[in-house]
């Protein structure tokens, strides 16, 4: 569904002297302090977040999936979507495919229609967590990992695949998720299940083109619940730094332990270039995928701070980072739920920008403790959606997506369109 940008200009029309009126009031107050307002918005045209072709329908539990109607079909209508969450937000501008569930049937066609919607092809992502019926043999005990050579080799041939799909489509980079793991105390040799997968990721990292990368996404448990071969950043970051320069570990926030201090992570991994991309989501409990900033929000503005600081620092080596959202939509329409994340990335990204890095590191070698705390606070407790707003007006999008897409009756077009009962592949 194509948006006409005369009703992107009629509605932002409504809220124009408002949004001046805030914008102007914000900016002039940061500048005052030396923030540069005008650079934070440049740089916001940088932060293109991946939207997951998987994410695009509705999610569900083993307990249970609630179906929403004008669920994109196939790959065609899910870069449909994506360009309309684009088309709004101004900062969806990738897509990120996963194999088997979005084999694009004409390479050329898919790439143009991308180019259509203003998407670039992000990460590929291969699949060896699930059996496909014409599969010769089961990934019920691993893959990558697993104790039989031909089923390792077919799960290498699998990404080899999905390389090759890549080449096509113009991506640059596989993620590769590895669900290998155990049930049950004695049931895997661990150490030789990593060193099995470290030796088939050694044979995709070799097949890989000279200039992709890489991404070695890490979980500690699901869907296997006593031992998972690649459960944490250090095993992650392991395998990268043996792998090859173009490996890197990718950081899903829905993977780790309770209390688990992410932001410490990211600004280890950045130290030492090998922080390669980010699965955003939110959670309270396990890998809940949930809204971005839904119930941690301080968190990922602190994750921002790690990124800006360790991405500054003149000896980094780390390579631009990939981002991109990874979410499941049990209850939320996926589309309003994809842009409240795309707003809580940007306003984190924002607040984090705020910061006054010099005077941060001056209190920090006076170790004064509390200046460190009020400098961060006052640029978390700042409201800058006007910020985040105006990046969109200048760029074509709207004010408010939310609002804007519940006004024009979107999702209801999606399901006159492609009917009330319409799936898409996925989670
Ligand atoms: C695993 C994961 C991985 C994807 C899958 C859809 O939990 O985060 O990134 O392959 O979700
Ligand atoms: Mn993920």
């Amino acid at each position: 569904m194509n948006i006409d940008q005369n009703h992107i200009s009629n509605f932002n029309e409504k809220y124009q002297d408002e949004h001046s009126r805030e914008f102007d009031f914000i900016s002039e107050k940061f500048t005052k302090t030396g923030v540069d307002v005008t650079g934070i918005i440049k740089n916001l045209e940088g932060l293109q977040i991946a939207i997951p072709s998987w994410a695009l329908g509705s999610g569900g539990t083993r307990f249970g999936r609630f179906s929403i109607g004008g669920q994109p079909r196939n790959l065609e209508e899910k870069i449909e979507d994506i360009g309309l969450l684009h088309s709004l937000c101004q900062m969806a501008g990738k897509i990120s495919l996963h194999i088997p569930w979005d084999i694009p049937g004409n390479s050329d066609h898919i790439k143009a229609l991308a180019k259509d919607a203003h998407l670039e092809i992000d990460a590929m992502n291969s699949n060896t967590f699930q059996d496909q019926s014409d599969q010769d043999l089961s990934y019920k005990y691993g893959s990558l990992s697993h104790t039989d050579v031909s089923v390792r080799n077919q799960a290498i041939d699998h990404n080899k695949t999905v390389i090759d799909y890549g080449k096509e489509l113009g991506s640059k980079s596989l993620t590769v998720w590895l669900a290998d793991g155990s049930n049950h105390p004695g049931q895997s040799n661990m150490s030789r299940a990593l060193n099995r997968t470290a030796d088939s990721l050694a044979q995709i990292y070799e097949y890989m083109p000279a200039d992709w990368s890489l991404f070695i996404e890490y979980k500690p448990f699901e869907p296997y619940f006593y031992s998972t071969v690649i459960p944490d950043w250090g095993t992650s970051f392991l395998l990268a730094s043996e792998t090859g320069d173009r490996a890197y570990t990718l950081v899903d926030l829905g993977h780790h332990l309770p209390n688990t201090n992410i932001e410490q992570i990211v600004g280890n991994l950045i130290s030492r270039g090998k922080l390669g991309g980010f699965h955003f989501n939110d959670s309270k409990y396990a890998d809940d995928d949930i809204t971005v900033g839904s119930i941690k929000p301080y968190q990922l503005f602190l994750i921002f701070m790690e990124i800006i600081q360790g991405m500054a620092a003149s000896n980094t080596r780390n390579p631009e980072i990939s981002y991109m959202i990874d979410a499941s939509h049990n209850l939320k329409d996926p589309l309003v739920d994809l842009m409240e994340s795309l707003e809580a990335i940007g306003l984190a990204y924002i607040k984090a920008s705020l910061i006054d890095y010099d005077d941060l590191e001056n209190a920090r070698e006076e170790n004064d403790v509390s200046r460190c705390s009020a400098i961060l606070q006052n640029a978390y407790q700042s409201d800058v959606r006007p910020i985040l707003r105006e990046f969109r007006q200048q760029q074509g999008g709207v004010f408010d997506p939310v609002t804007f897409y519940r006004n024009m009756n979107i999702r209801e077009h999606l399901i006159q369109h492609r009917g009330q009962n319409s799936i898409a592949s996925g989670l």
